[in-house]
C-alpha cells in the first residue's frame, strides 16, 4: 500500500526472504552485467574449494554444505565480481572535484579499480603510476616523518589473515601501534568487555550449539539484512518450537516472519514461519535497563521459588564454582527500582517478567547481539550485562548455551586474532620476537576515533588504508573530511572507488587489489587465503575469477611491496618469499600464535578448524581465573534527557547497502523504495512538534563540542512503528550529525546508535 504523503514509502506486507529475495538477486546480477559468470560465482561461495563470501562473518555448516542461498551475500559477490571497470580513460575523463559530487553509489558502481593511481593536483586527476614508483613514494613519505607515530594504518575487516598478518608485521617493524581498524567502530565493546567478564573477547558458541538451544534471545541485530544465512538457523529453531525473544526498537520483518528460499514448501505455497515468539520494542539505548529488568525479574522469581520451597532458578553451583562478584551484582540489581527500569527501557514490568520467565524455563540459552548493543556510549556495559544474564543460569561453556556476538565484516575477527590491534599484549610481542627477532613496541597506539582526532589536530600526517572507507564510516563527516584533506600522505588499497579516496593529501595513492572472488596467482602457483568467522572457525578461501586487470595485485603483494621499499633489509624479513608462497606466511602465523599449530595442514581439511576459545570449556583467562559479574551503575546514557524536546537517533543499515557501499536505494522490508533521505519517527513525536508524516525536517546533533554545526537538512519524516523518543535514520547519511566526542569511554566505539538530536521543520 502506497503512503499518501511520501513518494517511495509503502507498507510491505510480505515475509522476509521468499520470492522477493530471489527476484532482487536476479536484478542485481543483471545490473552488474554478470549474468553468466556471476551465477557460476555464486555457486562457489562458502564451498570447500571456493571462496569465503565477503558478505558477513556468519559461519557455514562446516563450510561444506550445498549452496546456501543468501540474497545479500549474492549482492556482495555480484558487486565485487562485476564486469564494470575503471581504467586510465575513466580517470582522465573525470576530475576528482567532479567525482566528489557523485553519490557513494555511483562512485562504486563505476567498477573495479584496475591500475595504480597517483593524484596530480595540477590536473586535479588521479593518474596512472608504476607500482615500484608508488612503493618508493610511499616509503619516502613514511621515512620522512619525525616519528612513526605520525602515521595511521587503518584496516577494514575484509583483509585475509595473511594480508592482515603481513600488514601488522610491517607496521610494528616500522615502529608504531597506530592500528585504527573497523573493529573499533563495530564490536570493540565485545573485545574490551568480554575479556573482563569471561576471559575472551569473542563469542563462546558454535553453529551446532544453535541446534541444542532451548531459547534464543536476540538484542539489536538485523539478520534478515545483515546476516541472512543466520535466518536458516533461526528458521530451523523456530520450527522446532524454540522461543526466540527479540529486543529491538524496530520491528524487523525477518525477525517477525521469514520464508526460507531453500524451503520448497514455503516457496511453493507462499507461506512463511514466524520467527520471534516475543518482540520487545525497547527504546533506543534502553538495553541496559532491559537487561537489568530481566535479571531483577529472575532474582525475584528465584526468591519466590525458594520461599515456596521449590528449587531456585539461579545456577548456584556454577555461580559458586566458576564466578566472582555475584553478591555485588545482586546488590546493584536490588537497588535498581522497577520504575527506573521501565522508564529507561520503555518496556513494561510484565513484559520483562514474561521474558525472564522464558529465560528461566529454558535449560540452554544463547544470547545473540549486534550493533544495537555495542554502538552506544555504554556499549561495553551492555555487553557485560548480557554476560551477567547468561552466567546467572550457567549458560556459558556448555552445549546449546552461550554468548554470540554477531560480527560484521567477513574477517574482522581474524584480523584481530593475527595482530591488528592498537593494544598489543605480551604474547603477541613475544611471538613476533620469536619468529622475526625483533620486539614491537608495547605502548598503546590509536584507535579510529583517536586516529581521526590526531589527523584533525595535525599530529598525524600519513594515513594508509588497507580497504574500507574510513572517512565515510566515521562520525562527524564534515570535520573528518576536512582533517583528511590536510594529510601529507594518503594511501588506499582498494577494490573500488569511494569517497575516502577523493579526500586528497599532498601525496595520494590509490592501489587496486584483488578481492575474494579473484584468482590469486603468485610465483609458486594459485594461492588460497584464510579467514576466521564469528564462531572462531578458520578456513581457506580461494578465488577463481580472472582478475579485473593485469596490473591488479593481491593485498599481501601490495603490503610486501610497501614494506620492502620502506624497511629495506631491516630485521631480514623475507617479504618477497612470503608472497611467492602464502604457506610461508601461514608458517609464520603459526610461529607467532601457537593456537594455529599445524596451520597449513589443518586449514586444508574441508571446513577448517576452530581456534580454542577457553570460555567455551569453562576455562576463564581473567585476572582472577573466574568468570566475573561486572557492575554498571547507571541505566541511561543520560545525554538526551538534559535538553527539552530532544530525541535519540539510532543509525541503521538499509537492506540495500554494505556499510558505506550503497548497492541501491530500496529498503524493501521497511517499505522504502528509491530513496534514503528518510527519518523514521513515532507519530506522537511528530505531532508533538507540529509535524506530520511526509513533512520535510532538519535533524541537528545536540552535542556542542565547540566544533561545526552538525545538521542534516530536508529529510522526509516517515511515521513509523518505533518507541516514542527514539528515531532512526540511515548510516552513513546521518554521520554528519554525530560528534567525534560521542563514544564509549571504555572501548572507544562511537555511539552511532545513541545520538541526541533535535528535529525541526525543514528551513528551506
Ligand atoms: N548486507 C549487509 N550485511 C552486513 C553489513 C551491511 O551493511 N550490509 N554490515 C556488516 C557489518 S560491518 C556489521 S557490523 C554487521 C551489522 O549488523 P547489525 O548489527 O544487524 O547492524 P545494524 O543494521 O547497524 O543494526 C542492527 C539493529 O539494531 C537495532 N537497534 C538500533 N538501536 C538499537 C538499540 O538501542 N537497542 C537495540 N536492542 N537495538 C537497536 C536496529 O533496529 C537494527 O535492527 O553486518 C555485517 N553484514
Ligand atoms: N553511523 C554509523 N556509522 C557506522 C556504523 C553504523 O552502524 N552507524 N557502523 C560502523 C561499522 S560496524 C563498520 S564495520 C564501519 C565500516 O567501515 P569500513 O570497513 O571502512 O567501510 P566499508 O564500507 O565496509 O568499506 C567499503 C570499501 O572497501 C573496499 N573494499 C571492498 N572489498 C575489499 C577488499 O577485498 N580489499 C580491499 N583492500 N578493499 C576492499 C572498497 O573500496 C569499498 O569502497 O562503519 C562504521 N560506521
Ligand atoms: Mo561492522
Amino acid at each position: 500500500m502506497k503512503n499518501k504523503h511520501t513518494e517511495g514509502i509503502e507498507s510491505y506486507d510480505h515475509p522476509a526472504g521468499g520470492w522477493d529475495a530471489l527476484k532482487s538477486v536476479a536484478r542485481t546480477l543483471a545490473r552488474q552485467q554478470i549474468v553468466v559468470q556471476g551465477s557460476r560465482t555464486l555457486l562457489k561461495a562458502n564451498q570447500p574449494e571456493g571462496f569465503d563470501c565477503p558478505g558477513c562473518a556468519w559461519p557455514d555448516p562446516k563450510h561444506t554444505s550445498s549452496f546456501e542461498f543468501c540474497e545479500n551475500g549474492a549482492k556482495a559477490i555480484a558487486w565485487e565480481s562485476t564486469a564494470r571497470r575503471t581504467d586510465a580513460t575513466f580517470f582522465a575523463a573525470h576530475t576528482v572535484s567532479e567525482l566528489w559530487n557523485w553519490t557513494d553509489h555511483d562512485l562504486e558502481e563505476a567498477g573495479r579499480l584496475t591500475i595504480p593511481l597517483k593524484y596530480n593536483s595540477g590536473s586535479d586527476r588521479l593518474e596512472p603510476i608504476e607500482w615500484d614508483a608508488a612503493f618508493e613514494l610511499i616509503a619516502r613519505e613514511l621515512n620522512k616523518l619525525t616519528s612513526p607515530d605520525q602515521a595511521e594504518f587503518y584496516t577494514s575487516g575484509r583483509a585475509s589473515n595473511e594480508a592482515a598478518f603481513l600488514y601488522q608485521l610491517f607496521v610494528r617493524a616500522y615502529g608504531t601501534n597506530n592500528f585504527p581498524d573497523c573493529s573499533n567502530m563495530c564490536h570493540e565493546a565485545t573485545s574490551v568487555g568480554l575479556p573482563k567478564s569471561i576471559g575472551v573477547g569473542k563469542g563462546t558458541v558454535t553453529l551446532a550449539d544453535f541446534d541444542h538451544a532451548d531459547a534464543i534471545f536476540s538484542f539489536g541485530h538485523n539478520p534478515g539484512t545483515n546476516h541472512p544465512r543466520m535466518m536458516t538457523t533461526l528458521h530451523a529453531a523456530a520450527r522446532r518450537g524454540v522461543p526466540i525473544v527479540v529486543f529491538n526498537p524496530l520491528k524487523e520483518r525477518a525477525l517477525e516472519r521469514f520464508a526460507a528460499p531453500q524451503d520448497p514448501v514455503e516457496m511453493a505455497t507462499l507461506s512463511s514461519t514466524p520467527i520471534a515468539s516475543a518482540y520487545h520494542q525497547v527504546r533506543v539505548g534502553g538495553d541496559l535497563a532491559a537487561l537489568k529488568g530481566l535479571m531483577k525479574a529472575l532474582l525475584e522469581l528465584d526468591a519466590a521459588n525458594l520461599s515456596a520451597g521449590v528449587e531456585g532458578v539461579l545456577d548456584r553451583s556454577f555461580i559458586g564454582e566458576h564466578t566472582s562478584g555475584f553478591e555485588g551484582l545482586r546488590g546493584e540489581i536490588v537497588a535498581t527500582g522497577w520504575d527506573e527500569i521501565v522508564a529507561a527501557s520503555g518496556l513494561t514490568k510484565e513484559a520483562l517478567e514474561s521474558a525472564a520467565g522464558i529465560y528461566a524455563k529454558a535449560k540452554r540459552v544463547i544470547v545473540c547481539y549486534g550493533m544495537g548493543i555495542t554502538q552506544h556510549a555504554r556499549g561495553t556495559n551492555n555487553v557485560q550485562q548480557i554476560a551477567n544474564l547468561l552466567m546467572l543460569r550457567g549458560n556459558i561453556g556448555r552445549e546449546g548455551a552461550g554468548i554470540a556476538p554477531i560480527r560484521g565484516h567477513s574477517n574482522v575477527q581474524g584480523d584481530r586474532t593475527v595482530g591488528i590491534t592498537e593494544i598489543p599484549n605480551m604474547a603477541l610481542l613475544d611471538g613476533i620476537e620469536r619468529a622475526f627477532g625483533f620486539r614491537g613496541r608495547a605502548d598503546k597506539g590509536h584507535n579510529t576515533v583517536e586516529a581521526i582526532e590526531a589527523i584533525i589536530a595535525g599530529r598525524s600526517k600519513a594515513l594508509v588504508c588497507l580497504g574500507g572507507n574510513l572517512a565515510v564510516a566515521m562520525s562527524d563527516s564534515q570535520a573528518t573530511f576536512e582533517g583528511m584533506r590536510t594529510l601529507d600522505l594518503a594511501v588506499h588499497v582498494a577494490t573500488k572507488l569511494n569517497r575516502s579516496h577523493l579526500l586528497t593529501a599532498r601525496t595520494t595513492l590509490l592501489l587496486p587489489c584483488l578481492g575474494r572472488t579473484d584468482l590469486d596467482m603468485q610465483a609458486s602457483g594459485p594461492q588460497a587465503v584464510t579467514v576466521e568467522d564469528s564462531m572462531s572457525m578458520v578456513h581457506a578461501s580461494r578465488g577463481f575469477l580472472n582478475p579485473p586487470g593485469k596490473l591488479v595485485r593481491s593485498e599481501p603483494a601490495i603490503i610486501a611491496g610497501i614494506a620492502s621499499a620502506t624497511l629495506g633489509e631491516r630485521y631480514g624479513i623475507e617479504w618477497v618469499g612470503m608472497v611467492d608462497n602464502y604457506n610461508l606466511i601461514r608458517d609464520k602465523i603459526e610461529e607467532v600464535f601457537p593456537d594455529f599449530f599445524e596451520f597449513n595442514t589443518r586449514v586444508r581439511k574441508p571446513g577448517g578448524f576452530r581456534l580454542d576459545v577457553a570460555a567455551s570449556s569453562r576455562r576463564w583467562n581473567t585476572h582472577n581465573g573466574k568468570a566475573n559479574f561486572l557492575l554498571s551503575p547507571d541505566l541511561t546514557e543520560n545525554l538526551q534527557r538534559s535538553t527539552e524536546g530532544a530525541l535519540v537517533l539510532t543509525t541503521i543499515r538499509s537492506h540495500d547497502q554494505y556499510n558505506t557501499t550503497i548497492y541501491g536505494f530500496d529498503d524493501r522490508y521497511r517499505g522504502v523504495f528509491g530513496r534514503r533521505d528518510v527519518v523514521f519517527m513515532n507519530a506522537e513525536d511528530l505531532a508533538a512538534r507540529g509535524l506530520k508524516d511526509g513533512d520535510w525536517i532538519d535533524v541537528q546533533g545536540l552535542i556542542d563540542d565547540g566544533g561545526s554545526q552538525r545538521r542534516v537538512r530536508s529529510f522526509k519524516a516517515v511515521a513509523y512503528n518505533i518507541p516514542r523518543g527514539s528515531i532512526a535514520g540511515y548510516y552513513p547519511e546521518m554521520n554528519v550529525v554525530i560528534s567525534l566526542s560521542q563514544f564509549d569511554p571504555q572501548s572507544g566505539t562511537p555511539s552511532y546508535k545513541g545520538v541526541p538530536v533535535m528535529v525541526t521543520p525543514a528551513q528551506s
